[in-house]
């Protein structure tokens, strides 16, 4: 008789997500003050921390948001919340990333919270990223998808044209992040406009791309997270694979 080999189990990318989400939970202990992340992978590991508040697991946690939707969540789950004045300096952030690169740089703000994700996260004495292996790339801005940066609204086409300027030599082509169903511009939780950045090759350089981005007077901030992450954790097909800095 034949026994059938078991087929292996497919998870969904959602699913990956959430094991990387938990697995990111497990460095959490009672009493810290906790930067919560924003995205589909961010919100799993708040779904956690509440389960385990709620089961006695964790005590005297304080959350810090990185966004308005990340505080609606953490509020209706009854996680404890402050601010970046009261706790300028968090014991551990945990959020998801857009790209990471294989010396732990990130691109984040595809979902548009990249400017309190880097305020939070920059305040952070340890930074968990959390993945699904689909966000592994060689390097950042290389994938074809966007770079998110955050500009003010004042004069948005100067500021998108100076950006393109920046890195015409990449090809690059800028557009301003509209609302679909509206094709108004996607304000974000500041009130401020988000320009997605396109490359045809090499941005070059991260951290002087990074300075000449932010040298710009429209520019709030960028979505590279470089030199930030001290830990990421990367759910895939072969399992859960944790690399500290
Ligand atoms: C946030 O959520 C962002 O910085 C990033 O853009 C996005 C990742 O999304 P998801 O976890 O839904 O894949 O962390």
């Amino acid at each position: 008789m034949v026994t059938p080999t078991p087929s292996p189990v497919i998870l969904s990318q959602d699913e990956l997500k959430k094991i990387a989400a938990y697995k990111a939970v497990e460095f959490v202990e009672s009493g810290m003050v906790l930067g919560l992340g924003t995205g589909s992978t961010a919100k799993h590991a708040i779904d956690r921390i509440a389960e385990l508040l709620r089961i006695g697991k964790l005590k005297n946690i304080v959350g810090i948001p990185t966004s308005s939707i990340t505080h609606e969540q953490a509020v209706s789950l009854g996680i404890p919340l402050s601010d970046l004045n009261a706790h300028p300096i968090l014991d551990l952030a945990i959020d998801g990333a857009d790209e990471v690169d294989p010396q732990m740089n990130l691109v984040k703000g595809r979902g548009g919270s990249l400017l309190r994700e880097k305020m939070v996260e920059a305040a952070s004495k340890k930074f968990i990223v959390i993945v699904d292996e689909s966000k592994l790339v060689s390097h950042l801005g290389g994938t074809g998808l966007a770079m998110p940066v955050e500009i003010v609204p004042f004069c948005w086409e100067f500021t998108l044209r100076r950006l393109e300027m920046l890195f015409i030599e990449a090809g690059c082509v800028g557009k301003l992040r509209v609302v679909r169903e509206s094709s108004e511009p996607y304000v974000t939780d500041n009130g401020n406009y988000i320009i997605d950045l396109y490359f045809k090759s090499d941005m070059g350089d991260l951290k002087e791309a990074s300075d000449a981005i932010l040298r710009l007077a429209g520019v709030v901030e960028h979505g590279m997270f470089l030199d930030m992450a001290t830990t990421v954790i990367v759910a895939g097909k072969l399992g859960v694979f944790v690399t500290n800095k």
